[in-house]
Order: structure tokens, then C-alpha cells, then sequence
């Protein structure tokens, strides 16, 4: 089953959006495979940004994520890494969507309130800069079977 990284940024913690993020992804149909606080230092931030560590906004993107703490998710499922992506929605709040996480709960061109992976190449390198091996869990649910059917995972693989 597909993983993904969603990292809750500081500004969801201090709004206090974390339970109603993460209730989204589960009412979705996303298992949480992992989850962990954690406070986000330079080092994982160059890392985690390496793309970006070149561009103008590196430095006010790095002293926001590493202001107070963040809620790093691996959120499995079906399609999980495009669920996710098309859930947070466009880059900033202003310009996001309604409906998804940042249309929903931003307006700002600073803070976005959630990452998550861009791609599958992305996941698999993003996950483990958060989790280790030991810290992921497959587990069943009793409703996965009404969540989704080998079909589902089958036209999911082509997302
Ligand atoms: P996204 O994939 O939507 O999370 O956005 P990007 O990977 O393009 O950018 C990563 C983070 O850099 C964003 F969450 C916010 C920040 N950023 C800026 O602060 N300014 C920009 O112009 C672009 C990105």
C-alpha cells in the first residue's frame, strides 16, 4: 500500500488545526502508518528542502519551519501520495481552492499550514529524513474492506 509525508507546519499546531486536518485524511479513507512531534532543526530542513535551498525564500521558509513545532504523518492508502497532494490543495491559502486543506484554512502567502509529497520519488525520499523503518506500521483496519477493493489499488498504481 502507497505512502506518503505530510508534515502539520508550525502555524497548524499554533491554530490549533491538527485534529481537524488529520480528521480529513481519515475520513478519506487514509490510514495513519506513522506519526510523530518533533521540532524541525536546519539540518532536516535542508534536507527535507533541498530543491529550495538556493531560492530567495529558503531563509523565511526555514525560521517559520523551525518557529515551534510540527506533526510529521506517513499517511498510507490508496493513491495516498496524490489523495493527499490534491487534499492540501495549491501552494498558498490565497490561491488554494475551497474545499481543500489550505483553501480551507489559509489566506496567507507565508504560512500553508501542511506539506505533503509531490510525488512517489518524492514520498521514498521524504519518508525516511522523518521515520525510521521502526516507527512505520501496516496494520488492518475492520473497515479497509469497505474503504477499498483490489481495483481500487490496481487503477490507483497509474495515478
Ligand atoms: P508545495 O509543493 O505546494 O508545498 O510548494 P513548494 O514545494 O513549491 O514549496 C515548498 C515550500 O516553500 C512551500 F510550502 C512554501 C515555501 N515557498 C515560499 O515560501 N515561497 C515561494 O515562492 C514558494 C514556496
Amino acid at each position: 500500500m502507497e505512502r506518503t509525508l505530510v508534515l502539520l507546519k508550525p502555524d497548524a499546531l499554533q491554530r490549533g488545526l491538527v485534529g481537524q486536518i488529520l480528521k480529513r485524511f481519515e475520513e478519506k479513507g487514509m490510514k495513519i502508518a506513522g506519526m510523530k512531534m518533533m521540532q524541525m532543526t536546519q539540518e532536516i530542513a535542508a534536507r527535507h528542502y533541498r530543491a529550495h535551498v538556493e531560492k530567495g525564500f529558503y531563509p523565511s521558509l526555514v525560521k517559520f519551519m523551525t518557529s515551534s513545532p510540527i506533526i510529521a504523518l506517513a499517511i498510507e492508502g490508496v493513491g495516498a501520495v496524490h489523495v493527499c497532494r490534491k487534499m492540501t490543495g495549491a501552494t498558498f491559502g490565497l490561491k488554494a481552492e475551497p474545499g481543500t486543506i489550505r483553501g480551507d484554512y489559509g489566506v496567507s502567502t507565508s504560512f500553508n499550514l501542511i506539506h505533503s509529497s509531490e510525488d512517489k520519488e518524492s514520498a521514498a525520499w521524504e519518508l525516511p529524513i522523518f521515520f525510521k523503518e521502526e516507527e512505520l506500521f501496516g496494520y488492518s483496519k475492520a473497515l479497509d474492506g469497505w474503504v477499498s477493493c483490489e481495483e481500487d489499488l490496481k487503477k490507483a498504481a497509474s495515478l
